[in-house]
């Protein structure tokens, strides 16, 4: 291949690279929450992301027991959003809750 060709396609490739990066950056993840019962859970869940760095939104839908977490592709990922949901008390996905904080939340809070 000609050297001069090669640079450009380089070059064009590292700019496309850039604008995906720039378009992505936030990312939207659904986490499904089999434990969430009542507002009380809601507010622990939404506690528990608001401690995560680079969640930006979150939205609760208690009737579908559907979180919508909207982040920072750059500072943090699907599976450390589970994880504190995990550790607030609650399933999320496959994640299994941590049981000392389970154990912690309210009577109205806990399903089994
Ligand atoms: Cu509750």
């Amino acid at each position: 291949m000609n050297k001069s060709i090669f640079g450009i396609l380089l070059i064009t490739l590292a700019f496309s690279f850039y604008s995906c990066a720039e378009k992505v950056a936030v990312a939207e993840s659904k986490v499904n929450l089999p434990g969430l019962q009542c507002e009380s859970c809601v507010v622990t869940i939404k506690t528990a992301l608001k401690s995560v760095d680079g969640v930006s939104g979150i939205e609760i839908d208690k009737k579908t027991k559907v979180a919508t977490v909207k982040f920072d592709k750059s500072k943090t990922d699907a599976s450390k959003i589970e994880t504190a949901i995990a550790k607030s008390g609650y399933d999320a996905n496959e994640m299994k809750k941590d049981m000392t904080a389970y154990n912690g939340l309210p009577d109205c809070c806990k399903i089994d």
